[in-house]
């Protein structure tokens, strides 16, 4: 490297650092994310489980598009029922439907953020706010489709390039979008829309966890794509850590 290679290097790398620490203490000063829940709350925390056997994903053929198949070095199986080694159930969408009456919560400036990456929908299931931006991305040399199906939003149908963004807005609660491309028909999304910042989607261990809630009674709701819902009736303490578990199906 020339010397003159080597300090432009060195200068982009103390800007990276420079920016990342004043977003770390932007992010501190706003208390966490902005117009995220109020700190100091109680919690609601649990694992979601599948019982029984799981049916074993199936593999995805990507051989009509040359680019999909060829951005994948191993088979692609489908993600609408992943179960971890210990039973977890993933993406899991766990919120709670009611008991916060007419409460209203700002909305975060940061949009929720769906990427096309290898021709499949990163995250397979996205949560975020009504009203709240949302911002979809297209990583793959190849010309997506982004069609959200919804029952309580506006419907919208667009066609995306690689590199161009796509910005949206879901004003209505509704779990959830049914989300396909038009291109790639192996391709399908979720998207919650929920009013309040009380939500969470389940990893691959099934773990949930709602921070910073008022005390109150709430019926807290989780919803699968393929094995619908179920609901659960809490009551929670200020300052309380509870642990609710769901079972699946
Ligand atoms: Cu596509």
């Amino acid at each position: 490297m020339t010397k003159w290679g080597f300090m432009k290097k060195t200068c982009l790398s103390i800007a990276i650092f420079a920016s990342l620490l004043l977003d770390m203490t932007m992010l501190r000063a706003a208390g966490g994310m902005s117009g995220g829940p109020a700190s100091g709350g109680a919690s609601v925390a649990g694992v979601v489980k599948f019982q029984g056997t799981a049916p074993k994903p199936t593999r995805i053929d990507m051989s009509a598009d040359p680019f999909c198949a060829r951005a994948h070095s191993s088979p692609v199986t489908t993600e609408d029922l992943l179960v971890g080694a210990k039973g977890g159930l993933e993406n899991v969408v766990v919120y709670i439907s009611d008991g916060l009456g007419a409460a209203t919560f700002p909305v975060p400036d940061q949009p929720a953020v769906m990427e096309q990456k290898g021709c499949q929908y990163k995250p397979h299931v996205l949560a975020m706010r009504a009203g709240q931006k949302l911002s979809v991305i297209n990583s793959d040399a190849t010309t997506h489709n982004i069609h959200p199906m919804p029952n309580n939003n506006r419907e919208w149908n667009v066609s995306q390039p690689h590199g161009v963004p796509v910005e949206q807005v879901f004003a209505r609660e509704e779990i959830a979008i049914s989300v396909k491309c038009n291109v790639h028909p192996w391709m399908r999304s979720y998207m919650a829309v929920i009013k309040n910042p009380y939500f969470a989607v389940t990893d691959s261990n099934g773990n949930f966890d709602l921070r910073d809630l008022p005390p109150g009674s709430y019926t807290l709701q989780a919803w699968h794509e393929k094995l619908g819902s179920k609901m659960q009736k809490i009551t929670i303490g200020p300052g309380e850590a509870k642990t609710v578990d769901f079972v699946f199906p």
